[in-house]
């Protein structure tokens, strides 16, 4: 079924509305890929709807025919989705009542009992979605009973009953993302990044096999055996991107792409071979694994179009990253930096700070904080030396639902929200992890100006804004920006952050941007 979603005249007398609430800002509209996945095994059934929060007519115009809806299904992170998806069931209530909302998506895999306690939610479903969704929906629309559906947890009588959940099975048993059924606004998710004008949102495999403390995916309770399309399928689907939708770019979200190097070899030669042209970014990568890659590898790699790529460096601290379960050595983030560089892939590092506190340092915190943090100040000097404009970002700690960190982190005085509305309404980017000092966070908020600053007055990076602005050119003219990068040397080698220069130097963050 092709849908415009535009043209809901059409609306058949019956049709499942899947929405997709507010993950942050505009800029962030991503391709519903979990919803494009629970519609696929009952798209030629069912009149698929589906729209995301920010195409607000469409869907209040949508709503006005709920009562042909079979059921209204949403999904969310934790985080402030679950509030933008909270009021959209409310407004669904508010209409008809009898209408159910089906709930899924991560966090709800992870609470599904406190989500289905909402009042807005009738069903949750726990784990994977496409074959409990198909199987609900049937249900639901022909009124039979819930209780033989695996994976979903619901409302009965006013008492919540728990299924069992249902295997996971492996997604190559499942067809793939029916970007069709995005109709005309496929356009809207189709965006421009750093390396191409039109990219769109692309997952090749499921799970991952590491077992890192803070993420869910580490956690043996939800994590998946890792599960990959095999490369003829990846290299047919994104040459359907490009042809349908002339796709010029994909961002490819895997939790880890790399795991299986023979794949990504078999992908980017068939890449190469078929002549599909598409740039390639934000590839989840491990700098244990980048850091080894040949020549020849990275060669093919960048012939391929990959242009970009992600790591999880978190830590520039040895022992943090053996506490955290990274299974990295920091000398292979520099080499990893190194090695991108020289093959012209841009990096993006990811760095946390603030993780729980070991247990031979709870009585004095502030030492390992200080440890951790400064031993990444000096790994992040390290990258600039490799590459001076290198992509660092540097993040809090934050305790997510699933990660063995989370327990550690409530036993740790942590405090939880306790209801679906409490997450969704849970800013998670403010530090609420009680065990770090604002002193800390103070210095991590500098830093990340500094480490920003640096890229911006490396000479690289200054001497090509110069050639259009005529104050940069003075600037540049009298090596201004290599003595304020001096100066940064200087904070980050002595880890003097008390700050004359600051505001300086922000104002010149100012004229750069
Ligand atoms: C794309 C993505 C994003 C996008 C937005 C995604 C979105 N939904 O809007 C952006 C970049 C905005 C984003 C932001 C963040 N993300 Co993110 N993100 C992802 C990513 C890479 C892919 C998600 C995806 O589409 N998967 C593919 C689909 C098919 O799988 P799925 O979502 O699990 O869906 C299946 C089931 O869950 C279920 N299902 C899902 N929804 C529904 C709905 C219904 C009705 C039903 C029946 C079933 C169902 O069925 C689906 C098919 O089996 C994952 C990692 C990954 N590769 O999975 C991280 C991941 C989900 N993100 C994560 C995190 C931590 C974040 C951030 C908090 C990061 C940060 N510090 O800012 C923010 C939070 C933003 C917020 N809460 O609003 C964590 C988990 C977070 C959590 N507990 O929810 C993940 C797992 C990464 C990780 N390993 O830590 N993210
Ligand atoms: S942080 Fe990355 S490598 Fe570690 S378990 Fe999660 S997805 Fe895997």
């Amino acid at each position: 079924m092709d849908n415009s979603i535009n043209d809901m005249k059409s609306i058949k007398d019956k049709f499942i509305f899947l929405f997709h609430p507010h993950p942050d800002t505009e800029g962030l509209r991503m391709a519903p890929l979990a919803l494009l996945s629970i519609a696929s095994l009952i798209e030629k059934e069912y009149d698929i709807r589906i729209f995301h929060s920010y195409d607000q007519a469409d869907y209040l115009e949508a709503l006005e025919q709920i009562d042909k809806a079979v059921c209204v299904g949403i999904t969310a992170l934790t985080g402030y989705q679950i509030t933008d998806g909270l009021k959209l069931a409310k407004l669904v209530k508010e209409k008809n009542n009898k209408i159910p909302v089906v709930w899924g998506g991560i966090h709800a895999t992870i609470e599904p009992r406190q989500t289905a306690e909402n009042p807005y939610v009738d069903i949750v479903v726990k784990g994977q979605g496409e074959e409990t969704f198909a199987e609900l929906v049937r249900a639901l629309d022909q009124k039979k009973p819930l209780n033989g559906i695996l994976g979903i947890v619901y409302k009965q009588d006013g008492k919540i009953i728990e299924n069992s959940n249902r295997p996971y099975k492996s997604i190559n048993s499942f067809p793939p993302y029916p970007y069709h059924l995005l109709g005309e606004t496929i356009q809207k998710y189709i965006k421009k990044n750093a390396y191409a004008e039109r990219n769109l949102t692309y997952i090749s495999s499921a799970g991952c096999p590491f077992r890192c403390r803070f993420c869910y995916l580490g956690n043996p309770a939800f994590s998946l055996a890792y599960d990959p399309y095999p490369a003829e399928r990846v290299v047919a689907e994104l040459k359907n991107l490009a042809d349908r939708y002339g796709v010029t770019g994909v961002e490819i979200r895997d939790s880890n792409f790399f795991v299986n190097e023979a794949r990504c070899r078999e992908i980017f030669i068939g890449l190469i071979e078929k002549g599909v042209k598409l740039t390639l970014s934000v590839l989840s990568a491990r700098a244990s694994q980048f850091s080894k890659f040949s020549d020849d590898f990275l060669k093919l790699m960048k012939q391929a179009g990959a242009v970009h790529i992600e790591i999880g460096a978190e830590s520039g601290d040895q022992e943090m990253l053996d506490f955290i379960n990274k299974k990295l050595q920091t000398k292979d983030i520099i080499e990893s930096e190194r090695r991108a560089k020289q093959f012209g892939i841009k990096i993006t590092n990811l760095f946390i700070t603030g993780f729980p506190i070991k247990e031979e340092n709870k009585s004095d915190p502030e030492k390992q904080l200080k440890k951790e943090l400064y031993a990444t100040v000096d790994l992040i000097a390290k990258i600039f030396k490799v590459n001076p404009i290198a992509e660092v970002l540097l993040f809090f700690y934050m305790p997510y639902p699933g990660a063995y960190f989370y327990e550690e982190s409530l036993k740790a005085g942590f405090k939880s929200p306790q209801s679906l509305e409490g997450w969704g309404s849970f800013d998670l980017a403010a530090l609420k992890t009680p065990w770090v000092s604002q002193a800390h966070k103070n210095k991590v908020i500098f830093l990340r100006k500094l480490f920003l600053l640096k890229k911006l007055l490396s000479d690289e990076y200054f001497s090509k804004k110069a050639e259009s602005n005529r104050k940069i050119y003075w600037l540049e003219k009298l090596r201004a920006h290599r003595a304020l990068s001096s100066i940064i040397d200087f904070r980050l080698r002595a880890k003097f952050f008390n700050f004359p220069f600051e505001k300086l130097l922000f104002n010149i963050v100012k004229i750069l941007k």
